[in-house]
């Protein structure tokens, strides 16, 4: 009787695992069978002997991992008496016959090794600290999860940026701005009672990317997560997260103090303001002693700042700064400023405020960028504060989720993204100054360095909603890592592990990786073309939109099309915003004819019979565009239809479903684009563009009214 019990709950859990998997749920960890004998043979042995130096929660951790990992890879307890074995270990503490072969000098705290000695037999994975040696851990499972030889290894890893850190756009209430994959996965209301095992999941999938900290409410931040009710909720989750090596970050509202402290003013050079914040990081401190620090979004869109006091972004920054520094806290005040009063172009008012500053910032404040000068859209030039203040630590904001690239129902690589941005040249200091090496810090040799990235996470079963949203978590975090990754190895890495490492998997789904994001843009915003979604959800085309209250959030204040032509003149002509890129950079973009083509109605606003280099007008180049871009996700499609062998029925059907919408909407953007900017060019169609199916009044009419993602409190 008891037996047949047993094998039914057996059987529950192995159907309730299989669910699971085959729902995305595992991300890059779900540690595949290996059914072929030979790589059977090959690495099964190793872990029938794992040798762990040290006893800790990292230490356990490891443990734990290895044993999913054994035990998803199906490696059996082998019986052959084979020497081979893994140590996994702090260098110092090796033992000593292994210990001078293993060299660690030059990795700092969070890098590793992993090397194989003794002909092969011995894996070693090292480094200076236990989260070190998780890292080793995961980067020595990447490798057997891609199929790699491991009896010759010889890896010597350090992460290039110091924080690496995801920002949720959760609220208190659970809803998460921009946010597309459900609600958000902290349970406030619940915790610190409730410990979900999403929440440890979390934890080790950043960790197998190298994620070290967590932002974990929403920018425009509510001051309550500063009170004891809710430090209590964070420090449990701290607790969750310390042995992954991933530190929390709260967002700091700047009236806090007046909303929570019963004073009268936030005036950053108050004394009691003052105060009161380093009373608020004690407590906090006290609770969670490796507490992060701060995220700060000031004087932006309606959150307060400094400037009511007639103080400055510096006065703020280095106040918080002030009431960390004491823990070894850090500030990370947001860039992404622009203003109702300033007529000027929004592109330039960041730069405006921010350069006076350069140099002012305390050593614990990071200014955040975001990797535009605009709003994350599907390609904009490099911010031009990245090439402008070499003496201010700069820290990368990215978005991961999609909010302006077709939620999550649309397929989009973002690491391609990613990758232009940080390979663009600043030209700060001298040819080949890269945004990454201004992030990374190799430029003017900063000391503090970090990256953000939005997150795309919620509640949806697969965390990210669209299966390939987790390519973009994935992607940000070994970018974050190492900002010179190519984008190219990373899909492969990631599709290697998330469904197959056959050949003719891996090949064209890399190419469809690849060139997914260049179709959001071909049916978006075309050549330079930006912000033309529609209003507060921005979900499809919206480029007629003309009536919102600042004239800053109207696309037509970004494409500027009339009958004379399309696109906002950035250069000395127009909003002069070139002016604040790097002189080689204002050389070549000043001519349209010299600036690629990809950012040309981003800098130049050109006649709609304006000559491009293939002879074609813009009008037709604009048309055959968003054409190419239909045709792209119509390429992504067929792909996708004979991949069915290689991925688990549900992912397989759920990609197809998506697909089909990305691709109706591919249409809508081309179809409301055209029939919208046609009214002004008064051109034809060129030959392959098909007529739009309906008159512009009625892409004009479709409204979305309940589109996720926006912020109920708006
Ligand atoms: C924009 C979003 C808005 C955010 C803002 C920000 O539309 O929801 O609050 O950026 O980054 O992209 O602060």
């Amino acid at each position: 009787m008891k037996l047949k019990k047993y094998l039914v709950l057996a059987l529950v859990g192995f159907f309730a695992f299989n669910i699971q998997a085959q729902q995305g749920y595992d991300l890059w960890l779900d540690y595949k069978k290996i059914d072929n004998p030979l790589y059977q043979e090959k690495y099964s042995p190793y872990f029938n002997n794992v040798e762990l130096v040290g006893n800790s929660s990292t230490m356990n951790a490891i443990k734990e991992e290895l044993q999913l990992a054994k035990t998803g890879f199906a490696f059996g307890d082998s019986t052959s008496n084979s020497n081979h074995k893994i140590i996994i270990g702090i260098q110092s503490n090796l033992p000593p016959a292994i210990k001078n072969k293993i060299n660690t000098e030059n990795i700092g705290e969070e890098g590793y090794t992993i090397n194989t000695l003794d002909n092969g037999e011995t894996i070693v994975v090292s480094g200076n600290s236990e989260v070190a040696l998780l890292y080793g851990t995961f980067g020595l499972l990447r490798e057997i999860q891609q199929g790699n030889e491991i009896s010759d290894l010889n890896i010597e890893e350090e992460p290039k940026i110091q924080k690496r850190v995801l920002n949720h756009w959760d609220n208190l209430d659970r809803t998460v701005e921009r946010g597309y994959a459900g609600f958000s996965i902290w349970d406030w209301h619940q915790l610190p009672g409730l410990i979900k095992p999403e929440y440890k999941d979390y934890a080790r999938a950043n960790a197998a990317i190298g994620i070290n900290g967590t932002v974990l409410v929403n920018v425009n931040s509510n001051a309550l997560i500063l009170t004891p009710h809710y430090i209590e909720k964070v420090k449990a989750l701290a607790e969750v997260f310390r042995p992954y090596g991933i530190q929390v970050y709260l967002t700091a509202r700047f009236s806090a103090p007046i909303e929570l402290g019963d004073l009268d003013t936030a005036d950053p050079l108050n004394e009691d303001v003052r105060k009161w914040w380093k009373d608020i990081a004690d407590e906090i401190y006290a609770e969670i002693p490796d507490f992060g620090g701060f995220l700060v979004k000031a004087d932006s869109e309606g959150q307060p700042g400094p400037f009511q006091y007639d103080r400055t972004h510096v006065d703020g920054a280095n106040m918080l700064a002030e009431a960390v520094a004491p823990h070894d806290g850090i500030i990370m005040w947001r860039a992404f400023v622009y203003s109702e009063e300033d007529t000027d172009d929004r592109a330039k008012q960041a730069y405006d405020q921010f350069i006076p500053y350069d140099g002012k910032f305390a050593d614990n404040v990071l200014v955040q960028v975001k990797n535009g000068a605009i709003d994350f859209q599907p390609r904009e030039p490099f911010h031009p504060m990245f090439g402008a203040m070499p003496d201010t630590p700069l820290m990368m904001e990215f978005q991961i989720t999609q909010e302006y690239l077709g939620f999550s129902s649309h397929l989009v690589f973002l690491p391609k993204l990613f990758e232009e941005v940080l390979d663009e040249d600043t030209f700060s200091d001298g040819e080949n100054s890269t945004v990454a090496k201004v992030i990374d810090g190799t430029n003017s040799n900063k000391k503090l360095t970090g990256i953000a990235g939005v997150a795309n996470i919620g509640t949806e079963k697969n965390w990210t909603g669209h299966p390939f949203g987790q390519a973009n978590w994935y992607g940000f975090g070994r970018l974050a890592w190492d900002p010179y990754m190519d984008s190219k190895d990373i899909a492969k890495e990631w599709l290697k592990i998330k469904f197959s490492n056959e050949d003719n998997f891996v090949k064209p789904m890399t190419e469809l990786l690849l060139n997914s994001r260049e179709a959001v843009v071909n049916y978006m915003t075309p050549l330079g073309l930006h912000h033309i979604m529609a209003t507060s959800h921005h979900y499809g085309p919206g480029p007629w939109v003309d009536d919102l209250g600042r004239p800053d959030w109207n696309p037509v204040y970004y494409h500027k099309a009339d009958e004379n032509g399309v696109g906002f003149d950035r250069t000395n002509s127009g909003s002069d915003a070139l002016s604040q890129y790097a002189k080689p950079i204002q050389e070549k973009y000043s001519s349209p004819e010299t600036t690629p083509e990809k950012y040309l109605l981003w800098f130049h606003h050109l006649p709609w019979d304006y000559e491009m280099e293939n002879g074609e007008s813009l009008w037709n180049n604009i048309a055959l565009h968003y054409q190419t871009g239909v045709e792209q996700v119509e390429e992504m499609q067929d792909t996708w239809a004979t991949m069915e062998q290689y991925v688990n029925e549900q992912e397989f059907e759920k990609t197809s479903m998506l697909l089909e919408i990305q691709l109706k909407e591919a249409k809508w953007w081309r179809d409301a684009c055209l029939s919208y900017f046609k009214q002004f060019s008064k051109m034809k169609l060129p030959a392959g563009v098909p007529e739009p199916e309906h008159d512009l009044e009625y892409y004009k009419s479709i409204e979305r009214p309940y589109a996720p993602g926006i912020n109920p409190s708006w």
